[in-house]
């Protein structure tokens, strides 16, 4: 049996320039792991569509197409033609997990959250003509997860590593919940530490939606890395930040050059009504003064468009992450994607404006906001993406710290250029 493997994206192009961006930045890790969970004995190929369009003449049996809420709608499409030229089409990934029943309208089947025992499970079954319309599994044994398959395209970007799934904090707005669960589990540290060894880049980023979820595994993990020689950087969460220094310690040998946080508001008001449980305003700057102290960088995420926001927060916002210092920012339009309970939540009071999953982009307003219009909400998010991003205020971070070299002057220069392109509202 002969499998396509499509990692969808609308805007398909094949420009030398996109290429070079592409795989000069981030791997398709997730089409990197499909690969590796197909069992032997097929024919597989792969195709990122962010590097080649997709030839619809194909000649092979099954097309798997893999789908966050941004490409939903160019990926139907790409099901309804393949369909139409006779291929079965399976659709998988975020958005298909979170809408089952809208995916199975352009597929033959769609596998729901995680594919590790359902992918195997799927492509028997169609072996044996006896294809089911939906496939769901139990979270997977965390012994079970292979690592992915590397593909050579990415040889030249950013590595990605996943140790753990699952996130037990839920918080309203996120969609992680919709694929891994809230069950945590982490990989054993051998296979990780496997993974990260045979990584061809010397640096990478964890995948894993917070790695202070355990902080023992995670000081045993970096423990391990001690001697690898990588830089990477990961996702974390303000409480353990703030009061666990020798997991910064660790963090640190281990090679983590910048902590990424989800600070998303900074009125405890806010974080009480969406159910960030792990953030408390009073530690913020604290715990940014730890992670520079221990020689790390910050990147700090940010959302707007929350009931308890009015247009006076992104002053407020702008000024936060000044003095807190941080070198890097985003900032993101609240973006209620399906199957979370924002989603639900604003569906139920009919305040979705629009269901042209396009427009799930963080970049836009896709819901009725409750202290502003939706004007205010796209030009003031947008004004502050602009400032924080403007060439003078790039060049004023770029001086931070006691340890300038011109070299980390020029990766923090292009850094800058590269997130301000990434969070162009
Ligand atoms: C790495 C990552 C990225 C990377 C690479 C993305 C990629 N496509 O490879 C980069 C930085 C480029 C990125 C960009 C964006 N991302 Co992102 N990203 C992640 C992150 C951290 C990990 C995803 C991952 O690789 N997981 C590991 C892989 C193996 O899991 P997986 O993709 O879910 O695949 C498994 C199953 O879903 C299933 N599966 C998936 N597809 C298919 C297909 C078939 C046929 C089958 C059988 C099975 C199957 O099998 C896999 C194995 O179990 C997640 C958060 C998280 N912790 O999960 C956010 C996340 C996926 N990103 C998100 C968003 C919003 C974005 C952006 C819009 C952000 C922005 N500001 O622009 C862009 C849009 C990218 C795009 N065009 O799709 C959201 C998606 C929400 C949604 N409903 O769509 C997430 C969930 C973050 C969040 N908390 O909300 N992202
Ligand atoms: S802590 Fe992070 S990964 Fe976990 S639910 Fe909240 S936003 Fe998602």
């Amino acid at each position: 049996m002969k499998i396509l493997l499509v990692l969808s994206y609308k805007k398909s192009t094949n420009s030398i320039l996109n290429k070079f961006i592409i795989a000069s930045s981030y791997p398709a890790f997730t089409l990197e792991q499909l690969v590796a969970i197909t069992p032997g004995g097929y024919d597989v190929e792969y195709l990122d569509e962010r590097l080649r369009p997709v030839d619809f003449t194909w000649d092979g049996d099954v097309v798997g197409i893999s789908t966050t809420t941004i490409n939903a709608t160019h990926a139907y499409e790409l099901a309804d033609e393949f369909r139409r030229r006779g291929r079965t089409v399976v659709l998988g990934g975020y958005h298909p997990s979170a809408l089952p029943d809208e995916a199975k309208q352009h597929a033959d089947s769609v596998i729901i959250g995680e594919a590790e025992i359902s992918w195997p499970r799927l492509l028997k079954d169609l072996e044996k003509n006896s294809l089911k319309h939906l496939y769901r599994s139990k979270p997977v044994e965390p012994t079970l997860i292979p690592s992915p398959t590397h593909l050579p395209e990415y040889d030249a970007s950013t590595g990605i590593v996943q140790a753990t799934r699952g996130c037990p904090y839920a918080c309203k707005y996120c969609a992680v919940q919709n694929v891994e669960g809230c069950l945590f589990r982490a990989r054993p540290i051998p296979n990780v530490i496997k993974e990260i060894q045979h990584l061809k880049q010397t640096r990478f980023y964890f995948a894993d939606g917070s790695m202070t979820i355990n902080s023992t595994y995670t000081k045993q993990l970096f423990e391990a890395m001690g001697g690898l020689h990588k830089r990477f950087s990961c996702f974390g969460n303000i409480n353990v930040l703030q009061a666990d220094e020798e997991l910064l310690r660790l963090a640190r040998d281990a090679g983590c050059e910048q902590w990424q946080i989800g600070f998303e508001s900074i009125s405890q008001e806010t974080l009480h009504a969406i159910g960030k449980k792990t953030n408390t305003v009073d530690k913020y700057a604290d715990a940014v003064e730890k992670i520079h102290e221990h020689g790390m960088e910050v990147m700090g995420l940010f959302m707007f468009g929350f009931d308890t926001d009015t247009t006076r927060v992104f002053d407020a916002t702008l000024e936060a992450v000044d003095t807190m210092r941080l070198e890097r920012a985003g900032f993101a339009i609240l973006t209620p994607y399906p199957g979370t309970a924002l989603f639900k939540e604003l569906m139920r009071t009919k305040r979705i404006l629009t269901t042209d999953w396009s427009k799930y982009d963080l970049r836009h307003v896709v819901f009725r906001p409750k202290n502003m219009t939706v004007e205010q909400l796209q030009d003031g998010t947008r004004s502050l993406s602009k400032e924080f991003y403007s060439f003078s205020n790039c060049l004023r971070r770029s001086f931070h710290g006691n340890d300038w070299t011109i070299h980390r002057f020029m990766n923090r220069m292009m850094g800058d250029y590269f997130l301000s392109k990434f969070y162009q509202i």
